[in-house]
């Protein structure tokens, strides 16, 4: 766990066309994470079955294609102590209905096939997940005004 810990954080087509940006970004900068890349993107189906690689197994795999092929994502990394737990934590459970009020899902969606937003699951995967999501240099390594605010 560090300071400079990275997530890879997206906000899914339904997030996007409900709305919703300006409030789950509001939600990680509010926390005190730095954003570190961000990016408006629909990088098709290949890609994301590369992303979801891990499910592809899984009966719900064709639906979780088409559903985050259907229109723009925001993808993003966020950094900060502990970012990959919190981030997790900051999103819910993959199922809407047994996040906590207070997260994002729990505040947001009610089915798991429209759960708005996407957070990695170990620091090992986000390594995976920003390289396949962006490109050397989209990254940016910048020091925040708040740093000192946030940590002690
Ligand atoms: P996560 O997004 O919380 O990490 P994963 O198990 O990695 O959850 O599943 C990836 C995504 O696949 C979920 O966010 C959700 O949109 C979808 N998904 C997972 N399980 C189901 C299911 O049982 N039915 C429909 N969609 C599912
Ligand atoms: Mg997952």
């Amino acid at each position: 766990m560090s300071i400079t810990e990275q997530t890879f954080i997206a906000i899914k087509p339904d997030g996007v066309q409900r709305g919703l940006v300006g409030p789950i970004i509001s939600r990680f900068e509010s926390r005190g994470f730095k954003l570190a890349a961000i990016k408006l993107v629909t990088p098709g189906k290949e890609h994301l079955e590369k992303h979801y690689d891990d499910l592809k197994e899984k009966a719900f795999f064709p639906g979780l294609i088409a559903y985050m092929n259907s229109g723009p994502i925001v993808a993003m990394v966020w950094e900060g102590l502990d970012a990959v737990k919190t981030g997790r934590s900051i999103l819910g459970a993959t199922n809407p209905l047994a996040s906590a009020p207070g997260t994002i899902r729990g505040d947001y969606a009610l089915s798991m096939g429209r759960n708005v937003c996407h957070g990695s699951d170990s620091v090992e995967n986000a390594k995976k997940e920003i390289a396949l999501w962006f490109k050397e240099g989209e990254v940016v390594s910048w020091k925040s005004a708040q740093e000192n605010w946030v940590f002690e």
